[in-house]
C-alpha cells in the first residue's frame, strides 16, 4: 500500500480566520465518544483543509457501481462530480458494470481518469448491492494499491451539489444515514437475528451508517470489504441475508472498528427529504428512482 505521512505542515496560503474554543456550531454534535470528528459546515475551514493536504500529492480512488439500468445514473453521478468533488485532487474513478457500451463520455478536468471495469449482471439486485464489497477488494488488491491512497466507494444513483473536499479524507470514514440520524439505536434498522454475522442486539450500536459512502485509506478499506465479504459469504452458507445486505455487514463492522472519521448527513441526504435546520448544505445526494422500472426484480 501507498502509505502517506500525515504531515500537518502549514500551507503556502496568506492567511485564514482564527480558529476559536468557544465559538463555533452549538446545534450539533461535531465529535464522536471516541473523539473523532463529525464534519459538518462551519466545523472546519474548506480552503485550509484543502491547502494542508494538497502537498501531499494524493490520488482518491473513486468506485461506482453501475450494473443494468443504473447505468443511466452515470452521466449526472460523473458530471456533478467533476464540479464538487475533490476539486484540484487527482481522482480515479472506477466504474464497474455490465454494459460498458452505455458508459457516457464526461470531460474530465486534467488529472483525472476513468477507468471502466467489466463485471456480470445478476438477476437480484441484492445481490449486486452485496457483490461490491467483494470486487472493491479483488479490485484493490490487483490495481487500486498501486494508483490511489484514498478511496471513497459511493452508490451511483446519487449527485453531487455543493464542495466535497479533503474535509472528508480519514483513515476509516463512514457516513451517517439520513433517515436515522435522530433515533435512538434499538430504531436503527440493524440486522437483529442473532443466527446472522451481522446481528446487532438492542442495546448495541453508536450510529446507523449509510451503505452509499464508504471510505479512508486504501488499506482500511481493503481491511474492511474483506471482512464484511468474508460475513456475507458466512450468511449465505447459512441461507440468511442481512436486513439491508453489505450495509447491514458494515454496520456491525463499523461497531468493532470505528471509524476514525464520521461525516454528517450533509454527505449523504435523499431527494425525497426536505432539508433541516441543522442541514446547512446538501453535498451529496441520493436521487429520486422507480424501484419497479430500475431494477432487475
Ligand atoms: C441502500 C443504500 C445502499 C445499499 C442498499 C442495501 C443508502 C443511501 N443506500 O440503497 O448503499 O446499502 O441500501 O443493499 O445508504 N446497483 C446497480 N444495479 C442494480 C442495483 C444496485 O448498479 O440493479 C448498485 C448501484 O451502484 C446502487 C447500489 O448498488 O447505487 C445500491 O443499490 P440501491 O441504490 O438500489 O439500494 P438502495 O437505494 O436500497
Amino acid at each position: 500500500f501507498r502509505t502517506k505521512e500525515w504531515n500537518m505542515v502549514i500551507p503556502d496560503m496568506s492567511s485564514y480566520n482564527q480558529p476559536r474554543i468557544l465559538v463555533g456550531r452549538t446545534d450539533v454534535v461535531s465529535v464522536t465518544p471516541w473523539l473523532a470528528p463529525i464534519v459538518w459546515e462551519g466545523t472546519f475551514d474548506p480552503v485550509l483543509t484543502d491547502n494542508i493536504y494538497k502537498p501531499m500529492n494524493l490520488t482518491i480512488a473513486t468506485t461506482v457501481f453501475a450494473v443494468g439500468k443504473y447505468v443511466s445514473f452515470l452521466k449526472d453521478f460523473l458530471e456533478t462530480a467533476e464540479k464538487h468533488f475533490m476539486i484540484n485532487f487527482r481522482v480515479r474513478y472506477y466504474v464497474f458494470t455490465d454494459r460498458p457500451n452505455e458508459v457516457p463520455s464526461v470531460n474530465l478536468s486534467g488529472g483525472r481518469h476513468l477507468t471502466v471495469i467489466s463485471i456480470p449482471g445478476s438477476n437480484r439486485w441484492q445481490e449486486i448491492s452485496a457483490q461490491r464489497m467483494k470486487i472493491i477488494h479483488n479490485t484493490i488488491e490487483t490495481q487500486i494499491h498501486k494508483e490511489a491512497d484514498y478511496i471513497f466507494c459511493l452508490d451511483v444513483d446519487s449527485k453531487f451539489h455543493f464542495r466535497w473536499g479533503a474535509e472528508s479524507l480519514g483513515r476509516l470514514v463512514s457516513v451517517i444515514h439520513p433517515g436515522y440520524y435522530d433515533t435512538t439505536r434499538n430504531n436503527f434498522p440493524y440486522e437483529r437475528r442473532p443466527a446472522s454475522k451481522a446481528f446487532m442486539s438492542m442495546d448495541q450500536g453508536d450510529y446507523y451508517y449509510g451503505g452509499a459512502v464508504i471510505g479512508g485509506l486504501v488499506e482500511d478499506v481493503y481491511k474492511l470489504t474483506k471482512e464484511c465479504h468474508k460475513e456475507f459469504e458466512e450468511d449465505a452458507k447459512n441461507s440468511i441475508e442481512a436486513a439491508w445486505q453489505e450495509e447491514s455487514h458494515l454496520n456491525r463492522y463499523l461497531y468493532y472498528n470505528k471509524p476514525s472519521k464520521v461525516l454528517s448527513p450533509e454527505y449523504l441526504w435523499q431527494d425525497f427529504k426536505a432539508r433541516t435546520r441543522e442541514v446547512k448544505v446538501i453535498r451529496f445526494s441520493g436521487v429520486i428512482k422507480n424501484y419497479a422500472a430500475i431494477r432487475p426484480n
